[in-house]
């Protein structure tokens, strides 16, 4: 195990000089040639022309060469369900071999069977089965990460899930993110009411989780599968009541008008939307809601309709990209094949892939203030890479050109 996260460093600046740039910023896209970026008290104090760094800094400053790698920001995982327990690979098998869903639900398999596993696991179990899927991500330079809960489905297994999220970012140098997804699924104590167990989760399990300080956001999954636009409606409803920002799971398999829903709510984001139409773009670019595109259940479920990119340019949606590790729909702890993915499947560009997994991620956990650029101000969340340009991140298929990562400035 790594070291647990050591105390915040004091007011020693440090400087990587000598290196590319790719501030992320909105402004000044390009990157910076014999770019340098200063950090003290885990914040950002430069990031620019290394000739136009003050001398005061350079001074007293720690200094790391950087030899012309490529800096960008951390990495931002914004949607994922990266707390689960056990796996469904049976589930998958049984899939190749031809089994339809409905068959591997049956047999027990489904949504379902990850929250059985994760009721009979313990917190610390969880934290130490979700460890290895951290470490994967980090490894790739990953220093910001949103979990959700959604497979406990009841109070006591929703909380489990949530302190489980928390306490990672206590054995690791990571800034972790929580929503609460208790309207994932129904749990099969629930003999399926749906309208009974969303006024659990909204009179009941979301009270009880934001006064516990648990979730920095309400999400939900809006589906036939799922829930229904009213359903997700109130416990939004709710949420808002209590001061927590929303995002949702929209328009995945169909258009239930996922998209202008979450819109309507002032949602951080709207994730999958392949089936998102106009309105639902207009809406998002209107309420300045971020569009999460997930490539990897895309993918693993054989997805054939794509988002639509084109509209959430045409109309200025912003996008960001992200793993959506889960168990059933996208066993994936990469985000730079999710990146390729995003490129390959759907036709981003390399800058909107690298502004996905940055910027644009961070404005998705409503953390744009903080993270996501490399700007004074921001934490000195920093990946350095041993390529040469940006497009070689998005390019490669399972290599991994990381060459440090730096999270608040250690
Ligand atoms: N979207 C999905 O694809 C899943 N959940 C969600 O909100 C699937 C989760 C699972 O099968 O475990
Ligand atoms: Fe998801």
């Amino acid at each position: 195990m790594e070291a647990m996260a050591s105390a915040p460093a004091s007011d020693r600046i440090s400087v990587w000089r000598n290196a590319r740039l790719a501030t992320m910023c909105e402004r000044s896209h390009g990157s910076v040639f014999a770019g340098a970026v200063a950090a003290q008290n885990g914040r950002i104090v430069f990031a620019g022309l290394e000739s136009e760094l003050p001398a005061e800094l350079a001074h007293k400053a720690e200094v790391i060469d950087c030899k012309g790698r490529l800096v960008t920001p951390g990495l931002i995982d914004c949607h994922t369900h990266l707390v689960h327990a056990g796996n469904r690979a049976n589930e998958f098998e049984m899939r190749l071999a031809g089994a339809t869903y409905e068959e591997v639900a049956r047999a027990g398999g489904g949504i379902v069977s990850s929250v059985k596993a994760l009721r009979a696991a313990s917190e610390d179990d969880l934290v130490r089965q979700s460890l290895p899927r951290l470490d994967a991500l980090i490894a790739e330079g990953v220093t910001t990460i949103e979990i959700k809960s959604g497979y406990g489905l009841d109070l006591e297994n929703e909380a489990k899930s949530l302190r489980a999220a928390r306490s990672l970012a206590g054995v690791r140098n990571v800034t972790v993110r929580t929503s609460f997804l208790g309207a994932h699924a129904l749990p099969p104590e629930a003999a399926g009411d749906k309208d009974a167990y969303i006024d659990l989760v909204a009179n009941e399990m979301l009270p009880t989780i934001a006064a516990q300080g648990l979730a920095d956001a309400v999400d939900g999954f809006c589906e036939g599968i799922a829930f229904s636009p009213e359903q997700i409606a109130r416990v939004f409803d709710r949420a808002t009541a209590l001061g927590l920002p929303v995002k949702l799971h929209a328009d995945q398999l169909s258009n239930l008008h996922g998209a202008a829903l979450a819109a309507q709510y002032g949602a951080l984001s709207a994730d999958h939307l392949e089936y998102t139409d106009e309105s639902g773009a207009v809406a998002m670019a209107e309420a300045g809601t971020v569009a999460v595109i997930l490539p990897g259940a895309f993918y693993f479920i054989r997805e054939t309709r794509k988002p639509p990119i084109d509209l959430f340019r045409r109309h200025g949606v912003r996008t960001a990209v992200a793993t959506d590790n889960n168990p059933g729909t996208s066993p994936l702890t990469s985000l730079l094949l999710t990146m390729n993915m995003a490129a390959t499947l759907f036709g981003m560009t390399v800058d909107e892939c690298i502004a996905g997994v940055t910027r644009e991620a961070a404005r998705a956990l409503g953390l744009a203030a903080e993270a996501g650029t490399l700007e004074p101000g921001k934490w000195a969340d920093l990946a350095v890479w041993d390529v040469e340009s940006p497009a070689e991140l998005v390019y490669r298929m399972g290599f991994n050109p990381l060459y440090r990562r730096v999270w608040r400035g250690q």
